[in-house]
């Protein structure tokens, strides 16, 4: 029993997740039971581990430090496989993790559909049915022509894998690796019930965008916030789109600006369900910053700096974000 209990002999209904960037050996981490998962960056990280709470995404960090993300909970995790998922679970959460392989499926849209199918199927048959967010890595995200480009068939790939299963979108980010290796990585966060979809005022819901963007709108929601009041709010990968658009394809401060405008708009928008989140990005946030051009990391650096007090953790990578005219996506987690 947590000494930290308020009121004083209320168990917390569900657990609560803490999530920070930790500069740490990974034993260490997983040598904790209230470890949930541990993300790892790049190949200065471990490539993989026999834990399955260990996941490495194939994404570097910008800069010296390869920081770990640990996801703690107040209860210890029980792990295991299930066919080519790694599971982790601790009282109402679970995290899992899945590579699949394009080429064994004949391509990035019937892998990406064979991965949601897994993944769904792998849900559905334990206590926590609902997706709450997923984290998708694609390699050579922005290859290929108009509909043929790879971001675009993961989008019919990942709809036709879902299919009817989900009665909303999930919060999700998808974001472009650069290992070659054409394998989709995907990890997620899961929950005994669905949580609330939040959209943004300022943008158009990714599932509506009009058809100039690919033959299936991309199946995410802005945010995710869960039932579990203790748990985070769970903020999609977000970028310089206003209604449906890019702007500012010019300006790397500019796009970090305006991205930082539609994290305004939609902290006020899930506000709106539960006032007890912060109004701004504080000690209860942590951000995950894809940086396309790692010449750029510095300017970045310093825009986050002027966006964010010092107490928010957030980490750069460098990564592909699915338009090519996004200089930078970010996602992350808020309280
Ligand atoms: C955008 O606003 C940027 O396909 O899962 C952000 C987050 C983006 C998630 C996804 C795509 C996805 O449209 C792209």
């Amino acid at each position: 029993m947590s000494s930290l209990e308020w009121p004083p002999g209320s168990a917390p209904a569900l657990p609560q997740l803490e999530v920070a960037y930790r500069e740490a050996s990974l034993s260490s981490l997983l040598d904790d039971p209230r470890t949930l998962a541990v993300i790892g960056f790049g190949r200065r990280a471990p490539a993989r581990d026999d834990d399955p709470r260990y996941f490495n995404v194939g994404l570097e960090p910008l800069g010296a430090a390869v920081p770990f993300e640990v996801w703690r909970v107040d209860a210890d995790a029980l792990c295991g496989r299930d066919g080519n998922i790694a599971w982790a679970r601790a009282g109402d959460l679970s995290f899992g993790s899945l590579c699949v392989d394009e080429a064994r499926h004949g391509g990035i849209t019937p892998a990406a559909e064979a991965a949601y199918r897994q993944l769904l199927d792998h849900l559905a048959s334990g206590p926590h049915p609902a997706l709450l967010r997923s984290w998708n890595y694609i390699d050579a995200i922005t290859e290929g022509e108009g509909d043929a480009e790879r971001y675009r068939q993961f989008c019919i790939g990942r709809a036709l894998g879902i299919g009817q299963r989900l009665s909303a979108y999930p919060a999700a980010t998808a974001i472009g690796l650069r290992d070659g290796a054409r394998v989709l990585r995907l990890y997620w966060l899961a929950g005994p019930q669905p949580g609330t979809p939040i959209e943004n005022p300022r943008q158009v819901a990714a599932w509506r965008y009009p058809r100039q963007y690919g033959p299936q709108p991309p199946s995410f929601s802005r945010a995710t916030l869960p039932g579990a009041p203790s748990l985070p709010l769970l903020l999609s990968g977000t970028a310089s789109v206003v209604g449906h658009a890019s702007l500012h394809r010019d300006s790397l401060a500019d796009q970090v600006d305006e991205t930082f405008r539609n994290f305004a708009s939609l902290l006020q928008a899930a506000r709106g369900l539960r006032p007890s989140l912060a109004p701004a990005f504080g000690a209860g946030s942590l951000l995950k910053a894809y940086v396309r051009d790692a010449d750029s990391a510095a300017a970045v650096a310093a825009e986050l700096d002027r966006h964010l007090p010092a107490a928010t953790q957030r980490l750069l990578l460098a990564a592909d974000v699915c338009r090519a005219e996004l200089r930078i996506e970010i996602d992350g987690f808020h309280r």
